[in-house]
C-alpha cells in the first residue's frame, strides 16, 4: 500500500540557507569527555530518540533498540564494568599502533563522565525480529541502519543544545545485563548525553578539507562544484 509523499519543496535560497545552518551548526560539534551532572529535559531526550527512530532501515526493520538511564546505581555499574573492559585494551590488548592513533585525544581507562553525566543511552542492534507468535525474521542491513539512526540521534542532541560522547567500550557484553536487554541483541554503542562542563577541554583536531573527502568522476561533472 502507497501513500502520497508529504514532501516540502524549499525556494533555492531557502535551500541554500538551511544547507548552510545545518552545517554550520553540525561543525560545532565535539565529543565531549567532561559533563555536569545538571539533568536535561527527558522530552529532548524523547524527541531526539523518536527522530533517531525515523532512520531508514534495511526492509524497514528497524533493527535498534535504545535503552536509556539516568539511575545513578546503573551508572556506577556500568562505570565500573567500562573500565575493567578499557584497563585491559589499554594495558593489554591496544596495538601501539591503535594507542599512538589515540594520544592525540588523551584518553585513559578513566571514565568518570559515565557517573557524571545525567543521561546514558544503551544503543543495540538486533540482527533479528519477532512477530507476535515467535517467529524469528531476519533483520536487513542492521550494521548500516543502527549507525544511520545513530548519526541523526547525535544530531538531533547536538541541534536541541546537548553534548555528547559516543563511547564503544569492547567487549561491550556487560550492557546487555545494565540495561536488561537480551542476548539475541548486540551492543552497538553508549552514548553519554549531557552539558559540557564550564570549562570543558576538547582535543585541537582538524576535520578532512572537502577535496580530501569529496571526489567529482565524469567528464560532465567536472565544474559541478566551480
Ligand atoms: N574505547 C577506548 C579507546 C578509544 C578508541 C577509539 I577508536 C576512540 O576514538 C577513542 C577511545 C576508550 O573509550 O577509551
Amino acid at each position: 500500500m502507497n501513500e502520497k509523499l508529504e514532501f516540502q519543496r524549499l525556494e533555492e535560497a531557502a535551500m541554500l540557507k538551511a544547507a548552510k545552518d545545518f552545517y554550520a551548526s553540525m561543525k560545532t560539534r565535539r565529543t565531549v569527555r567532561e559533563f555536569t551532572s545538571e539533568p536535561v529535559p527527558a522530552q529532548v531526550i524523547r524527541d531526539a530518540l523518536l527522530c533517531a527512530g525515523t532512520a531508514p532501515s534495511g526492509a524497514n526493520m528497524q533493527p535498534w533498540h535504545f535503552a536509556i538511564t539516568t539511575d545513578p546505581a546503573t551508572k556506577t555499574q556500568i562505570k565500573i564494568a567500562a573500565e575493567t573492559e578499557e584497563k585491559t585494551f589499554y594495558t593489554k590488548r591496544a596495538s601501539d599502533e591503535w594507542l599512538n592513533a589515540l594520544a592525540p585525544l588523551g584518553t585513559d581507562e578513566y571514565k568518570p563522565f559515565i557517573n557524571t553525566a545525567p543521561v546514558l543511552i544503551g544503543v543495540f542492534l538486533k540482527k533479528f525480529s519477532f512477530t507476535e507468535d515467535g517467529k524469528r525474521l531476519k533483520n536487513y542491513y542492521p550494521y548500516e541502519s543502527v549507525g544511520i539512526a545513530c548519526g541523526m540521534l547525535i544530531s538531533a542532541l547536538h541541534l536541541a543544545g546537548l553534548a555528547t560522547l559516543t563511547h564503544t567500550p569492547s567487549p561491550m557484553a556487560f550492557l546487555n545485563q545494565a540495561f536488561e536487554r537480551p542476548k539475541t541483541e548486540r551492543p552497538y554503542l553508549l552514548l553519554v548525553v549531557g552539558y559540557p562542563e564550564e570549562n570543558c577541554q576538547v582535543p585541537a583536531i582538524e576535520k578532512l578539507p572537502f577535496e580530501e573527502i569529496v571526489s567529482v568522476v565524469g567528464e560532465q561533472t567536472q565544474g559541478y562544484f566551480k
